[in-house]
Formats: C-alpha cells, sequence, structure tokens
C-alpha cells in the first residue's frame, strides 16, 4: 500500500497517523532544505501542534532550491507531503508515525515564481531554512559574504531569476513590501552559532546590492531569531524502507530515522507572529548563545572528534566508536579538557550531565549513524565546530592537543581516503578534490593543508600550534593504526 493521505485510515494500527484535517491547514512556514533533519525536527513539532493544538495556521510548505532536490520533491509529491518517521530507541524498539505537516513542496527548477508567490502569500509568515553550514556563502575566516559566487552574481542582475536562498528571500520580500504585507521572519536552523545573525547579515549585504531601499526595509521589518536544534538524523538506510514494506505493507519512498531526544531553544523575536511551540517544550529564551555555543562544541564537534578518526580507523558507525574505549575515552577528553573551559556556566544546566546524556546518545546501538555522514562537508563544518575553541583554548594557553590531533587526522583523512587497512573511504565534501590536492603535498610540505587561510586563518603562523600539528601529520602519516595514537594523546 502506498503512503498516501487516501490510504491513511488503512494503515497498519502500530503506525501513528495525522487525525487533523489536514485541507484545512494554511501554509504559515515556507521551509527552504527539507532534508532528514528538517523532517525529523521541525516537520515534527508542527505536526504534533496540529494534532494535539490545532494550530490550523502553521503548515509547512517545503522548498527545493537544488537540482539534487528532484528526489525529494518526487517522493513528497507522490505521497500528498506524507513521510514515515522511525524513532530508534535504544532498547531496540522502533516507533513509527506518519508526519503530516507538510502540505506542498515546490522545486526551483519547476518554475521560481512560484517560490516567490507562496512565500510573498499573506498567510506565509516565516521562512526557514536548513541549508546546511556551507549554504551560506560566506568566506569562513573572514564571515564575509562571498559575492564572487556565479548564482548571485546571475540574481544581483536579474532579480527576477532568483537561485541562490538570498535571491528568493530578497524577490519575495521585495513583493511583500510592494504589496503592503507585513515582512515574515527568517528563522535558519542550522548547526552555526549566531545562525540567525550569520542569515541576516548575508541577506542584507545580498540586498544592499541589489536595491538599498529594500535592504533597510529587511533590516527593520524581518526578525532573524537565533535557533539551536538538536536531533540526530542519520541518513534513511534502505533496511528500513524494506522492512516498512515487509513489517506494515507500506511503501514510503523517503521515511526518516531519528533517535528519541530532541530538542529546540529559539530566540523570542519574530516579525509576524510564530507558532506556540512552547506548548511542545520548545524552550523561547531571550539569547540562544549559551545553548548553541554548548551543542555545536560540544555534540557537533564530538561528532567529529569520533567520525573523522572513525573513519581511518574504519569504524562504520558513531554507536561502534563508541563501543571502543579508545575512541570514547578520547572524545569525552576532548570534551572535559577542551570544549568545556571555553562554554563557562550555562544556566540550567549540569555540563557534566549533558555530556553524559551525549555519550548515551551516541552509544544508542539501535542508531546507525555512519561515520561518512558525519565526516561529510567537514570543510564546511570544522571552521564551525572546532576552530573557535582551539583559538580560544591557544590564546588562553590550555590544551589543544585533541582539536590539533583532529586537524591532522582530517588532513590526513583529505588526502589519502582510505583507511588504515586500506579501504577506500566515502568522502562526501563540496571542496574534497581541492582538500586532497592541497592535503598531497604533506608529505613535502607538513604544514601545506593548514595554508588554507578562507578556512584556518593565520591559524599556520602560530609556532606553538604549528609544531605540534606538525608533530601529529607525521605520527598520523607513518603510523600503522590511527586507534594506538589516539591511546596516547
Ligand atoms: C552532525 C549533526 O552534521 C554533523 O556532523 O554533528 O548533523 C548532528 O547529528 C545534529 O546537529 C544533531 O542535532
Amino acid at each position: 500500500m502506498k503512503l498516501q493521505q487516501r490510504n491513511l485510515p488503512a494503515l497498519a494500527p502500530a503506525i501513528a497517523r495525522p487525525t487533523y484535517n489536514r485541507a484545512q491547514v494554511k501554509t504559515g512556514i515556507v521551509h527552504i532544505g527539507v532534508g532528514g533533519f528538517h523532517r525529523s525536527h521541525q516537520a515534527y513539532y508542527l505536526n504534533r501542534l496540529l494534532e494535539e493544538h490545532g494550530a490550523t495556521e502553521w503548515g509547512i510548505c517545503g522548498v527545493g532550491l537544488r537540482e539534487a532536490d528532484r528526489n525529494i520533491s518526487t517522493v513528497l509529491k507522490q505521497q500528498d507531503g506524507l513521510y514515515t518517521l522511525v524513532t530508534q530507541h535504544p532498547d531496540g524498539t522502533d516507533k513509527h508515525e506518519v508526519i503530516g505537516s507538510i502540505q506542498a513542496f515546490l522545486l526551483a527548477a519547476d518554475g521560481a515564481e512560484h517560490i516567490v508567490d507562496k512565500m510573498a502569500h499573506p498567510d506565509t509568515r516565516i521562512v526557514s531554512l536548513t541549508i546546511t553550514e556551507g549554504g551560506y556563502n560566506f568566506n569562513a575566516s573572514t564571515g564575509e559574504f562571498n559575492f564572487a559566487h556565479p548564482d548571485v552574481q546571475h540574481e544581483l542582475a536579474k532579480p527576477d531569476e532568483p537561485k541562490t536562498v538570498y535571491g528568493f528571500l530578497t524577490a519575495a520580500l521585495k513583493k511583500r513590501r510592494a504589496n503592503g504585507l507585513p515582512a515574515f521572519t527568517v528563522m535558519s536552523c542550522d548547526n552555526i552559532q549566531h545562525n540567525g545573525d550569520v542569515a541576516k547579515k548575508m541577506v542584507l549585504a545580498f540586498a544592499r546590492t541589489q536595491d538599498a531601499g529594500l535592504a533597510d526595509w529587511i533590516a527593520d521589518e524581518v526578525c532573524f531569531p537565533n535557533t539551536m536544534v538538536d536531533r540526530i538524523t542519520p541518513v534513511t538506510p534502505p533496511e528500513v524502507i524494506e522492512r516498512l514494506r515487509q513489517e506494515y505493507d507500506l511503501e514510503d519512498g523517503w521515511p526518516v530515522v531519528c533517535e528519541p531526544f530532541i530538542q529546540w531553544v529559539v530566540e523570542d523575536k519574530f516579525s509576524n507572529g510564530r507558532p506556540p511551540l512552547e506548548a511542545l517544550g520548545v524552550q523561547f529564551v531571550a539569547d540562544v548563545t549559551p545553548y548553541e555555543k554548548m551543542k555545536i562544541r560540544l555534540l557537533n564537534a564530538g561528532h567529529s572528534v569520533l567520525g573523522i578518526p572513525g573513519a581511518i580507523h574504519g569504524h562504520p558507525t558513531i554507536d561502534a566508536c563508541m563501543r571502543d574505549e579508545v575512541f570514547a575515552g578520547f572524545m569525552r577528553r576532548f570534551m572535559d579538557e577542551e570544549a568545556t573551559p571555553t562554554l563557562g556556566t550555562v544556566a540550567g544546566i549540569d555540563l557534566g550531565q549533558y555530556k553524559d546524556s551525549l555519550e548515551a546518545r551516541f552509544a544508542n546501538p539501535n542508531i546507525k549513524d555512519s561515520v561518512s555522514r558525519i565526516c561529510s562537508e567537514s570543510s564546511a563544518k570544522l571552521p564551525k565546530f572546532l576552530l573557535p575553541t582551539l583559538l580560544e583554548n591557544l590564546a588562553a594557553g590550555r590544551s589543544i592537543k585533541y582539536a590539533t590531533f583532529l586537524l591532522a587526522a582530517w588532513c590526513y583523512y583529505s588526502d589519502k581516503q582510505t583507511s588504515n587497512a586500506g579501504v577506500p573511504l566515502e568522502v562526501i565534501d563540496a571542496r574534497a578534490e581541492e582538500l586532497q590536492q592541497v592535503a598531497s603535498k604533506t608529505e613535502t610540505d607538513g604544514l601545506a593543508f593548514l595554508r588554507q587561510t578562507d578556512m584556518f586563518g593565520d591559524l599556520v603562523e602560530n609556532e606553538a600550534f604549528c609544531r605540534g600539528y606538525a608533530e601529529a601529520v607525521r605520527a598520523i602519516y607513518t603510523a600503522k593504526s590511527i586507534r594506538e595514537l589516539m591511546a596516547a594523546v
């Protein structure tokens, strides 16, 4: 049986499903970047709000700007926006629920004007984003907008032909302004510290170059709340699709798997209203800084600290890394000795307990979160997840040995792209080729990788750091097993 609205009554009883009238729900949110994470997090929350609190103004229209979004577009269209969320508990049980909060999906390739119109519709009050850390189009080391991007150049010249998120946001805001409609909120949900501030800076830089009057209006009218989002959402394993078919006679082209844990902390500033998510435990706070910093520097960096050496060693998943005491110990020491000293106190949170809970979440044996997902797009992640911790500790004279080891491991990973056992690794990174080229010079110039100043700034000029880095690189390049080195760091 295909997953479709008309088949919902016939679903197996074990699968929860929307019982609200989906046809009556208005689209209050347009979301750009409908990956697994959006579907396990925001769309899940809004489905609950519709189901439990009748918040009928807050349905979602998904948007895909890239050709790579065609698959999700096709699946969601065939399934009336429905998909199955499979929550994987550590005791081995799975909970299944069909999510109904995504009402429609628009693909840019099928007509940019439909997307601009939807964003400019009076019902739309929020445009939210999960466009990944790399999607913001800034230079990692200067933080400034990258005007050189060819798509950006195109849309600056032709505002009616938007291509990037910036072209679409400004085109839609321009239309709202012209129509006398209130602005929408731009809500970033990516793992970037001050994600709202970053989004605002980028939107304004772009809009100012295109239309200064519009930029002033955006600066006055559009709220860009900072948010901290959290739910581990692995890439959907093909077995899950197969299991739904076999156990529940359900054909779902693209279900989502996730852990039970979920968290969302949002700054309470919205241009045109917001869903009453506090009813579901979402925290609305005046300042999200301590939460986002804690999450990015412990959870996201902790993931990379396991994932990159894990890939080199040959561990397939994060839970496999956690079952290896050398990896688990290395990560905890990184968290305790390097990340935690940069965090200060976080109101209402016991950092020791938070780290214990991260260990338990990473170790969930029912979640098979591949190290390749964690290592993917490290060129966008590590400058955000790891570098601030390293730089602050370097300046304060505190330990940097774990972060240094990780950067050296990343250089090796980018260069060799094989595990210690010689098995080729699946390297997914927009800059993979360039990274490999630079890293491959390491054997003649030990600091070659660090000379990528757009990622590392002037780190290569810091002698104390470079000494430790060069040593770590030498060790990793000559050792038979990265695991043995980790035990000794
Ligand atoms: C991961 C995140 O991308 C990564 O490397 O650390 O996707 C992480 O699983 C989520 O941020 C959890 O909320």
